[in-house]
């Protein structure tokens, strides 16, 4: 050997530093990173597709949930022995350490001239790995051991086609949990299909007896096409805009605009998706606002009496962008943005020619976006407007704009209505037929409330939930607050009696304490409480609130020959109207908590403590709460 170089350093190094710090060749050794070491073998498949010489690429996450076999029908590895090391390149593949160190997050290898960077590295980190080639007519194996070759790369038996094929199970002395996510795989398997047309990926999930095979001869297109009927988006225009570059950046991007109100655009960097964005995605942002920009001011079609915002451009945007460059750097806690700062522009000039020469050669296409574009900016005029409106009127002009999903009560104003903040769309239901209408309100609210926990006021009220609770109040909130104007005598949070129910509460009870806190000062905030049992014992029926009042019911009736009959409630939705206005609704039966503020410093740490970071905590909390809370009989 004429030379003693770096190479040859590692070479002697073996695999012995990726074992001890696995966390620099891949970012950790948690479930992102075990399934970093998939990505490593799948992007060597997928490499040998880019080049052209593979079309299926499958991958079977066997039974045990902890091994993997992957394969493609490429070249397979070369088999011969390199005349000075005499070793085979499968074997150097597999236990020599490429490129350094460093936390490689998947590098453009075909361009980089890095082929096969990984392999190495999850070869040490597995327990075994069994390489197999199918070249030239002849079927080669070699096994490894933690990154040890457990014999010489071997003729193992004939073959057709060719191939490489590689199992892998990761060491569970390095791995705390070795269990693939079949939904994590899965989706990057079918992503792959996307960013690389034409080739074939088979998914088998062994423990589901499920073979899944993604193929995409669109490419983005149809990918683009899927993620719009998923979003239910109505498209704005039926072409979408595709842009295609093979070089300098290599980028795929294709855009649609759609009748939904935010945006909605992918992004990948060589395969690797960057959720949280970066560069490529503000080249993108840049690229797309001067383009349209300049096609409605050359057309003369600026709207008047609203200026553009460059958020208008891009609302109900819908889209994906994937790039290829040679050495992306990913930054943030996921590594999921990219930070290299020479892309924004790369990106911004070959956007906006490409997508003004579109727009100017489809001119009845561009007038839909243009249009879409003006009404997103009139709406957001709009909307703004519509925001100060929610805390300028007042409850007694009546010119109040009640939200739509209010079901309101004929007497809403007097001091003996009640609105109830009901959780899902059922249990309001529910409510709405078990009411009595002239002094219960309903307003039901969809899903998981937001945490408002340190949100500004301006912030809470982009929420529609919350800002459709805060018109149906009628009192307005912050500096225009008057307590006088609430609709309501009684403001009554009702939920589920369980642990998401509590959840709700809780968080119901938060954004009331931060943002509304003369309505539990006044005392006009309860919690309502639905049974959790139906206890039937002979021709008597109780209802417990939880375990312990059930158990308290069934040791006072316990004497009697009846066998109780006891039925737990899954939800107020499954409840009957009549059932539900017995015992939770009903004036007369029911019995409500008003909620109280004992020690405002103590309650004020509290939330902010709980609602601000420990999610763990919060449980605790509301049942907690609740306890403190002075129960009352109305
Ligand atoms: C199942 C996962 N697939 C692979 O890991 C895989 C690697 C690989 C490959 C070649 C072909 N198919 C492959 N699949 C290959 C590459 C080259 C020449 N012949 C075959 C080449 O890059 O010149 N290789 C990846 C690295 C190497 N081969 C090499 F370094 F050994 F050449």
């Amino acid at each position: 050997m004429s030379n003693y170089t770096a190479k040859d350093i590692t070479v002697l190094e073996g695999l012995e530093p990726v074992r001890k710090r696995p966390g620099m060749y891949i970012g950790g050794v948690g479930t992102a990173g075990l399934h970093h070491l998939v990505w490593e073998i799948l992007d060597n498949a997928v490499d040998e597709a880019m080049n052209g010489f593979a079309s299926n690429i499958s991958l079977t996450l066997h039974r045990d949930g902890s091994s993997i076999t992957i394969s493609d029908d490429g070249r397979g590895m070369p088999v011969d022995k390199h005349p000075t090391t005499k070793k085979s390149a499968v074997e150097v593949i597999f236990t020599v350490l490429h490129a350094g160190g460093k936390f490689e997050h998947g590098s453009y290898k075909t361009a980089g001239g890095l082929h096969g960077v990984g392999a190495s590295v999850v070869n040490a980190l597995s327990t075994e790995l069994l390489a197999s080639v199918k070249r030239e007519g002849t079927l080669w194996e070699m096994g490894f051991k933690r990154g040890q070759p457990t014999g010489p790369l071997k003729k193992a038996g004939s073959a057709r086609g060719t191939g490489t094929t590689v199992f892998f199970r990761p060491d569970p002395t390095i791995f705390p949990k070795v269990e693939f996510e079949a939904a994590t795989i899965r989706e990057r398997l079918e992503v792959v299909s996307y960013i690389h047309k034409g080739v074939r990926v088979t998914f088998e999930n062994e423990s589901e007896g499920a073979k899944e095979v993604f193929h995409h001869e669109e490419g983005l297109s149809d990918y683009l096409r899927k993620i719009v009927i998923e979003r239910n988006a109505k498209p704005v225009h039926d072409v979408p805009f595709v842009h295609a570059r093979e070089s300098d950046p290599r980028l795929d991007l294709v855009l649609q605009w759609t009748e939904a109100t935010d945006e909605h655009v992918r992004s990948y960097v060589n395969g690797i998706p960057t959720g949280s964005g970066g560069t490529h995605e503000n080249g993108l942002r840049a690229g797309l606002g001067k383009a349209v920009r300049n096609y409605i001011e050359t057309h003369n079609l600026s709207p008047k009496g609203v200026t553009l915002a460059t958020e208008d451009i891009r609302e109900g945007l819908t889209g994906v962008l994937s790039l290829f460059i040679q050495e992306p750097q990913f930054q943030g806690q996921t590594k999921d943005r990219l930070n290299n700062p020479e892309v924004t522009s790369a990106i911004d000039s070959a956007v906006r020619p490409a997508l003004e020469h579109w727009l100017n050669h489809n001119r009845t296409i561009a007038e839909s976006i243009v249009a879409r574009v003006i009404l997103a900016a009139r709406a957001r005029e709009a909307s703004r407007a519509a925001q100060a409106e929610v805390t300028r009127k007042t409850a007694t002009t009546g010119r109040l704009n009640l939200p739509g999903k209010l079901s309101d009560c004929t007497g809403a104003g007097r001091e003996d209505t009640e609105l109830f903040v009901v959780e899902g769309d059922s249990a309001g239901g529910s409510a709405k037929q078990g009411r009595d209408r002239s002094k219960q309100a309903i307003l039901p609210l969809r899903g998981k409330v937001m945490n408002t926990e340190g949100m500004t006021l301006a912030k809470v009220l982009e929420n529609k939930e919350l800002a459709d609770l805060v018109t149906a109040l009628g009192c307005g909130m912050g500096k225009n607050f008057d307590l006088t104007r609430l609709r309501y005598g009684k403001v009554i949070i009702l939920a589920d009696a369980d642990s998401d129910g509590h959840h709700i509460a809780t968080l119901l009870l938060t954004f009331l304490y931060r943002h509304l806190p003369q309505l539990i000062a006044g005392g006009k905030v309860f919690l309502a409480q639905p049974p959790l049992y139906r206890i039937d014992i002979g021709k008597d029926t109780h209802w417990a609130l939880d375990d312990d009042h059930r158990d308290r019911i069934l040791k006072s009736h316990g004497n009697g020959r009846a066998h109780p009959d006891i039925t737990r409630f899954k939800g107020l939705g499954e409840m009957m109207p009549k059932v539900l206005w017995e015992t939770t609704l009903s004036p007369r039966t029911r019995r409500l908590l008003r909620v109280e503020v004992v020690d405002q410093i103590v309650t004020d740490r509290v939330i902010n403590e709980l609602m601000g970071k420990d999610a763990s905590a919060r449980f605790r909390f509301i049942m907690e709460r609740a306890d403190q809370a002075e129960e009352l009989d109305v």
